[in-house]
């Protein structure tokens, strides 16, 4: 923890631009999770995206082969803290969607275990999100979401979703696990989209 002084602008003068308003930082990787960790054998997992027109699945060994990408990226729980330069391996959402035709513009991610989060597509291409399975150059650790957890850095981390097992393309935005519990449709951590 460390003291947030104000200067005279209000500014803070120690304050990290990369820090999004009323955060935090922590030092540890604190962990959060509505439920039980499930247990999620590689051998059976499976990544899917449903769409309008079909299935797409990827089984773990497929999903490996595909090009993986090293992200570095800051994260923000909309608890209040967050984690500077953190960095972990995985699959851009790019990379999935290249043979993945939809005219749907929203997203709900399911999680193992029954979670699940609301993204709109848009927020997901571009370079913006990934299903990451390593963190710090280890295999990602269960609690974290491991084997594999969606990775959508430039939102609030509850939208990335652990144990995620695929997508799901709607035509318009519903609410996920925690945006039917209150929390933002979007939740944007620089204007702090936080509850709705
Ligand atoms: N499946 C699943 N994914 C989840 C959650 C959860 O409870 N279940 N919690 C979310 C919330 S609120 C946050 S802040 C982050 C926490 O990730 P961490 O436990 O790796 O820090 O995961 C998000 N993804
Ligand atoms: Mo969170």
């Amino acid at each position: 923890m460390s003291f947030i002084t104000r200067g005279f602008s209000g500014r803070s003068r120690d304050r990290d631009d990369r820090l999004p308003p009323g955060q935090t930082l922590v030092p540890d990787f604190p962990v959060l999770s509505a439920g039980p960790t499930p247990e999620v054998d590689t051998a059976e997992w499976e990544f899917t995206i449903r769409t309008e027109s079909g299935v797409h699945r990827w089984n773990w060994d497929e999903f490996m082969a595909l090009a993986i990408e090293d992200v570095d990226t800051d994260i923000h729980c909309v608890t209040h803290w967050s984690k500077l330069g953190t960095n972990w391996r995985g699959v851009s959402l790019d990379t999935l969607f290249e043979h993945v035709e939809t005219e749907r513009e929203f997203v709900m991610a399911h999680s193992y275990g029954g979670y699940t989060t609301n993204v709109p597509l848009d927020e997901l291409l571009g370079g913006k999100a990934w299903v990451a399975f390593e963190f710090d150059g280890e295999p990602l650790e269960p609690e974290h979401g491991g084997p594999a957890r969606l990775l959508v850095p430039h939102l609030y981390f509850w939208k990335s979703a652990k144990w995620v097992r695929g997508l799901l393309m709607m035509d318009e935005d519903e609410p996920g696990f925690w945006e039917q519990n209150g929390y933002h449709l979007h939740g944007d951590p620089w204007t702090e989209e936080r509850y709705w």
